[in-house]
């Protein structure tokens, strides 16, 4: 039966993405989903973009962290020296330009059959995923004028799987399940296999960045 792994947020945490993907027994028959932010914070954003775009049968959705990458270089900025945007320009060399248009054209969100993946979550009070802002989609945690996560008022039965916030554990409910743990950060790598529901993590080697910044 053909599978579904869905992978929480990578942050440039390269090794542990291969011991991941070694623990989860990754054939060319599954299809592997990233939730976005692949870059940044982390050691190696290079070599994790280098993955994804080496990988045929994965696709991504764009993470907040992309999001801003994105739109500095199509506005035809270059990355100022000592940024972690300069540390993945100098880590890609001349495939940067390459890299980003292929970021270019990440989706917000992916739609499969009993489930949906997206960075950051849904305005649970927007009913259709296309009207959803791009903000939301890559940012959303507790929506405008609400006191609560977004998943708390989600009630649509349809699984949502997302990452963006960070958490020691991953976020388990019958209709959403949160997938980063936070590996940048210490934390863990987590992977999610449908349709079984299997959850499958591997321990960071090291805490990359503080607490302080879980975002
Ligand atoms: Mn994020």
């Amino acid at each position: 039966m053909s599978r579904t792994i869905i992978i929480g947020d990578i942050h440039g945490c390269a090794s542990e993405l291969e011991l991941l993907l070694k623990k989860v027994e990754v054939s060319k028959g599954d299809e592997l989903i990233a939730v976005g932010d692949l870059v940044r914070k982390g050691p190696d954003s290079g070599s994790v973009l280098s993955w994804a775009m080496e990988t045929p049968n994965l696709s991504c959705v764009l993470g907040n962290h992309e999001a801003r990458l994105l739109d500095r270089w199509v506005a035809g900025e270059v990355p100022s020296p000592s940024t972690p945007d300069e540390e993945i320009l100098r880590q890609l060399g001349g495939r940067y330009d390459a890299v980003m248009a292929f970021i270019k054209s990440w989706p917000l969100y992916l739609e499969r059959d009993g489930f949906f993946v997206v960075h950051a979550g849904i305005d649970p009070r927007i009913p259709s995923l296309a009207e959803q802002s791009r903000r939301d989609l890559t940012t959303i945690r507790v929506p405008e004028g609400m006191s609560i996560p977004w998943y708390e008022a989600y009630t649509d039965n349809r699984l949502a799987v997302f990452g963006h916030w960070a958490q020691p554990e991953p976020i388990i409910r019958s209709n959403a399940i949160g997938l980063d743990t936070g590996c940048v950060y210490g934390g863990a790598l987590t992977a999610l296999i449908l349709p079984e529901k299997r959850l499958v993590s591997v321990p960071a080697s090291q805490e990359y960045q503080k607490h302080a910044a879980w975002n």
